[in-house]
């Protein structure tokens, strides 16, 4: 049996194309779990692209015999072999001179409709999972709690080890149903309608090829919107979002007809109460399959291992990304094949872990409030800020970073080796 998507073989593309201070910024993150070798910036969580690896070019402009002062080469870098056709779709032959890949694209199917042919060798059964609305917890436990709360303890509950300050617990409603992907994107999803693929765990990614079914990355959260626009017009529903540029460039923003996402019928990221409501999947501990053990990537935490690729068991032989000193008999570590460990009640893969998932909403750093008696409803984030949301950790996070109530924010153009997506999109 197979999926209904259809997979192919991908391009690359990397940061690079973005231009060198893209990928240098200096990061926001809260999460300084890992150096990356390569980093030029300060980013502790994510590897990041390496930016420009030019020569130093000579910027002296004086002539003679004087000492002459060579600078390193700042500009932007571009050099990289990014596909940038923009006929390179489906079966269309490449014709980019700029595509470098080793894989000629030969794809003959594209997208993820249910007619499509299914080539890949992950089968999950059905593509989507429907979760009709409710109402939750959403945050996490502070040692003091509401006298209804349902979760560990109750109201003497106890603080959620790994807990951070901006988890307040609220009660949630969400008044509609939604469809959310039972994967993370993969890379040969995101290849198939956009014609492109800049993964760093890709075909001729800087850390070694994954797989087509490994989730892409290296995506920022206006190409998320892209590919979700992408897939609606094949399937033939609203495109939610007005974008500008194409691939790496491209800049994205709900259309103006809609007040908020959830009121478009086409495909779309979850908001952070969407995203969150799927994870913990009825439960109200950190992980959906039980309690925290261990905030760190080692010792193994036992509950973790069975749902996540993280950063205490993301050791993989095609990776070039070097993790020994992660946890014992690690050497190369990175994302792994999409829903290879074991789903949540709800049908839902690597929620936790692999990579994290960009969100909808603006990161506010104060949830509003919400009891069970007056819920906050089908809330969609804070007033525009610097930082879009992302959720649920990645191969190389410590384990409290996959806890279902974490929240970490970047700037919707960063772009990193363990960030990618899934999609929702609104029932009738
Ligand atoms: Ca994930």
């Amino acid at each position: 049996m197979k999926k209904k998507e259809a997979w192919t073989t991908a391009l690359l593309g990397l940061c690079m194309a973005m231009g060198a201070g893209s990928c240098s910024r200096v990061s926001d993150s809260t999460d300084p779990t890992r150096t990356d070798p390569g980093a030029t910036d300060t980013d502790t969580q994510g590897p990041t692209d390496t930016a420009d690896t030019g020569t130093p070019t000579d910027t002296g402009t004086g002539t003679g015999t004087g000492t002459e002062s060579e600078s390193v080469d700042t500009g932007t870098d571009t050099g990289s072999t990014v596909d940038t056709s923009t006929a390179d779709t489906a079966s269309a032959s490449d014709t980019s001179t700029a595509d470098t890949a080793s894989v000629s694209d030969t794809m003959t199917a594209t997208g993820t409709g249910t007619s499509d042919t299914d080539t890949s060798t992950v089968d999950i059964g059905a593509d989507w999972t429907t979760i009709p609305g409710g109402s939750f917890w959403m945050g996490t436990p502070n040692g003091s709690c509401p006298a209804d709360y349902a979760g560990p303890g109750g109201a003497a509950c106890a603080s959620e080890l790994g807990r951070d300050t901006d988890e307040k617990l609220h009660y949630v409603t969400l008044t509609y149903a939604f469809e959310m992907m039972r994967t993370e994107v993969t890379q040969a999803q995101f290849h198939a309608l956009l014609g492109y693929n800049p993964s760093k765990f890709g075909p001729s990614g800087e850390y070694g090829h994954c797989g087509d079914d490994c989730p892409v990355e290296q995506v920022n959260w206006h190409e998320a919107l892209a590919y979700a626009n992408a897939l609606s017009a094949k399937e033939g529903l609203d495109a939610c979002f007005t974008c500008t540029g194409a691939l790496t460039t491209v800049t994205c923003s709900l259309k103006g007809s809609y007040s908020k996402p959830q009121d478009c019928a086409g495909y779309r990221l979850p908001t952070e109460s969407e995203w969150e409501f799927a994870a913990r999947a009825g439960t109200l501990t950190a992980f959906d399959n039980g309690g925290i053990t261990t905030v760190g990537s080692t010792p193994l935490d036992s509950n973790l291992d069975e749902i996540a690729w993280y950063g205490g068991n993301s050791a993989s032989a095609t990776s070039t990304y070097k993790c020994s000193s992660w946890y014992p008999g690690a050497t190369t570590c990175g994302t792994q094949a999409v829903a290879g460990k074991t789903a949540n009640a709800w049908g839902l893969y690597d929620m936790r872990g692999e990579v994290w998932e960009w969100i909808w909403d603006w990161y506010q750093a104060v949830y509003p409030d919400g009891t069970t008696a007056t819920p906050l409803s089908d809330p969609v984030g804070g007033a525009s800020s610097e930082w879009r949301l992302v959720r649920g950790g990645s191969w190389m996070s410590d384990a409290k970073y996959a806890r279902a109530g974490k929240r970490d924010k970047r700037y919707p153009d960063w772009r990193g080796a363990n960030y990618g997506f899934r999609l929702v999109r609104s029932l009738p």
